[in-house]
């Protein structure tokens, strides 16, 4: 069978061949005829994973047009290609500095540096890594200038901090953040140098473009940087807009560690580039962090203030490892609430630039609201770095439905994820391939069934065997376990990021407590549960604890696949009884089916246990067991009280999360493989699809299943088993 997703990579790959002008990559085809400073870096990353020879062009052709002093410009222009954007080296001048490079043509600002990043990526993917040093030691020094650079010229202070001098120079253009420096700026319009936009072309919208405002403003900076015959110390003397932005310190930051690992590798001191680190890291923890806002502003050298506006910036020290782990867990809980895109909200994608509750958010206009590939795939990787794993996990497989959903542009809508700007854009298709890739290693790494031969013939392994028996009547044994549970819960479990901190339970008072309770049991009898509810409730929480005193127990580090026939083997005696965790999902939970990996029913015909059995059954206990690992429902207390709610949002979660994908254009949905193997207990297919349907939020995809629903064809996600440590 075709890999998953194939056609899409051969589509992101002749994208990136078309963008192709011979020595780098054009970003679109269309509006940006020349080659860009970060849209570079992003693309070589892309092209790492299949183009060794062309990704290492891409930057060596960037870095042939490096300024004398380190700056690396922000645009290269290809002569060939004059005369259809706006500015060109005509209006640059960029002649005037005695630090332009002879016989290139660029712009006189620079970019976020993320090329030392792309450099670590070109190294790590070769087919050959060694075959890739002899480039490594072409271009660290280049990597190290620039980086000096910006420490030497535009952080006059040495705060470690450096600052952009033109919103240009932040990638994210018109961002709101720049508003109020730009608005304050006093600038003659009836004086400023005659100029044409070219960016507002056939098919492009001017409202999803930079007002004629903001590029008056654009053009006066520039006009200043010439007059200042693009002199850092003149132009910090005179600039109106000098900013330290989080976007950019935190690329900076996490660049400088790529630039260490680089020296490293080919045998260089890497003092440097990691006290640079850790300075940029600490600026950034301490000069721009917004308490009250919880979240990291951009720092206005002119005023002396915050800018008190809060964007997808504002969370990248998280890519850049800068945050504090308080400050990390303050901006999770901004950046997963209804502003940014909650997770499973299920009415939109990804994290959109602007905060979609603010008064200036615009859906559609770049960088005021829409969501970009590139930004999204750094703050995947830095909600991972701090552990958000369920967060960062759904993030990525949101950003692979993107372009196939809506192709390749270079925005799309905050809500409906609809493409803006240019279509095949080449750092959608770079990135995209990047994230197809990370997307085959995981499943890789988790394929293949848990349930082993091996497992099937392991011994048991009792979890309850311990002498000390609680000072509790076995009639009240229930209630207090459920009481446990939930403390165990409010401690140990942290639903947001759908992990449980394993090595803090295991030392706790509160384990030690719950594993005396599990010895009581023994002496315990079931049949004095009464109501469905209850039941409902005390074996989904014994089911979800049993996996985690196993987990806790064996000593599990990576997955729960560690120790063969892990759900046969763990067991609790309760009364007279053995219960593994099987016993209690597939035997009490499930009616006494046979599991999708078993020739039998966990009880036989003459089996006591059958007495236990509860049905109907209900299939939203799917979302709700546990099994320690990432592709499962994050864990929860279930109270007999409220079971049903809980069920019902459990459930509305699971369905709108990207366990459950709908792929209008590619004809298809994705689905967690869970929907697979208990397809019986919702009743079929075709139930399954009915389901999923009730559950679903989002329009676009309930159409879809509407218009399909006869011969609708389904494929199966593989399941993450890796622990949710
Ligand atoms: C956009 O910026 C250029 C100016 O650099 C423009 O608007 O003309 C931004 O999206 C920027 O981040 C990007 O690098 C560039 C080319 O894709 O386009």
């Amino acid at each position: 069978m075709a890999k998953l997703f194939a056609d899409y990579v051969k589509r992101a790959k002749r994208i990136l061949d078309d963008n192709w002008a011979g020595s780098s990559t054009k970003p679109s085809p269309t509006l940006y005829p020349h080659q860009w400073n970060w849209d570079s870096g992003f693309i070589a990353i892309g092209r790492a994973h299949y183009d060794t020879v062309r990704s290492i062009i891409e930057i060596e052709t960037l870095f042939d047009a490096q300024w004398s002093n380190g700056m690396l410009p922000q645009i290269v222009f290809n002569p060939k290609e004059l005369g259809h954007y706006f500015p060109e080296p005509d209006f640059w001048q960029t002649e005037r500095s005695s630090n332009t490079p002879s016989g290139k043509l660029t712009s006189g600002i620079t970019m976020p540096p993320v090329h030392a990043i792309a450099v670590e990526k070109i190294h790590q993917n070769a087919r050959r890594s060694r075959d890739v040093v002899p480039f490594l030691k072409r271009i660290y020094p280049k990597l190290l200038a620039l980086h000096d650079y910006l420490y030497r010229e535009r952080d006059p202070e040495g705060e470690g901090l450096v600052y952009i001098r033109h919103p240009w120079e932040s990638g994210i253009d018109n961002s709101p953040t720049w508003d109020f420096p730009l608005k304050k700026m006093a600038i003659d319009k009836a004086s400023l140098p005659h100029y044409t936009r070219r960016d507002l072309k056939p098919g492009i919208d001017p409202k999803m473009r930079p007002s004629d405002d903001d590029y008056d403003r654009y053009v006066y900076l520039v006009d200043l940087f010439r007059q200042c015959d693009y002199d850092e110390f003149r132009i910090h003397e005179t600039c109106p807009f000098l900013i330290q932005d989080p976007l950019f310190n935190s690329i900076l930051c996490r660049a400088n560690v790529s630039l260490s690992r680089i020296a490293e590798i080919i045998g260089e001191p890497t003092e440097m580039p990691q006290s640079w680190a850790r300075k940029t890291a600490e600026a950034i923890r301490e000069k721009l962090w917004h308490e009250e806002h919880g979240i990291f502003d951009a720092y206005d050298l002119i005023s002396g203030q915050l800018i008190e506006v809060d964007t997808a910036a504002g969370f990248m020290p998280l890519y850049g490892g800068a945050a504090s782990q308080e400050q990390a867990k303050q901006l999770y809980d901004r950046l997963n609430s209804c502003s940014f895109c909650a997770l499973h909200q299920g009415d939109c994608f990804a994290i959109p630039n602007y905060d979609t509750q603010k008064e200036g958010f615009d859906r559609s206009n770049y960088w005021r609201g829409p969501i970009w590939i590139n930004i999204n795939w750094m703050l995947a990787q830095g909600l991972r770095r701090y552990g958000y794993t369920l967060k960062a996990d759904s993030l990525q497989k949101d950003l692979l439905q993107l372009p196939i959903r809506f192709c390749f542009y270079e925005y799309f809508d905050s809500f409906d994820g609809k493409g803006y700007g240019s279509e095949n854009f080449s750092w959608t298709a770079a990135l995209f391939i990047d994230l197809v890739q990370e997307f085959y290693e995981t499943e890789k790494a988790i394929k293949g069934g848990f349930h082993s031969i091996k497992g099937l013939f392991a011994r048991e392994i009792i979890l309850n065997e311990g002498t000390e028996m609680p000072e509790i009547n076995p009639e009240n044994l229930a209630g207090e376990l459920m009481r446990t549970i939930r403390m165990l819960k409010d401690g140990f479990y942290n639903a947001d990021r759908g992990l449980v901190d394993y090595d803090r339970l295991r030392d706790s008072p509160e384990f030690k407590r719950y594993r005396i309770l599990t010895n009581g049991l023994r002496e315990f009898r079931p049949s004095c549960l009464t109501g469905r509810k209850e039941k409902l409730a005390f074996w989904t929480n014994l089911y979800n604890t049993i996996v985690v005193d196993g987990i806790v127990t064996l000593g599990i580090r990576q997955s729960v696949k560690e120790v063969p026939g892990f759900f046969r083997r763990v067991k609790y005696t309760i009364g007279p009884y053995l219960f593994s965790a099987d016993d209690i999902e597939h035997g009490i939970l499930r009616g006494n089916v046979r599991p999708w990996f078993s020739p039998f029913r966990p009880f036989g015909p003459w089996d006591k246990r059958r007495n236990m059995i509860l049905t109907p059954v209900d299939p939203r206990i799917h979302f709700a067991l546990v099994c320690g690992s990432r592709s499962c429902a994050p864990i929860e207390y279930y109270d007999p009280e409220h079971i049903y709610d809980q069920l019902e949002a459990a459930a509305t979660s699971f369905a709108n999360s990207s366990e459950v994908l709908v792929l209008p254009e590619e004809g298809k949905m994705l689905m967690s493989e869970i929907f697979r193997w208990y397809e019986n207990d919702f009743g079929g297919k075709t139930g399954l699809v009915d389901f999923v349907f009730d559950y679903l939020v989002d329009e676009h995809a309930r159409r879809f299943i509407q218009e399909n629903y006869a011969d609708l064809h389904i494929e199966y996600l593989h399941y993450d088993w890796n622990l949710n440590r």
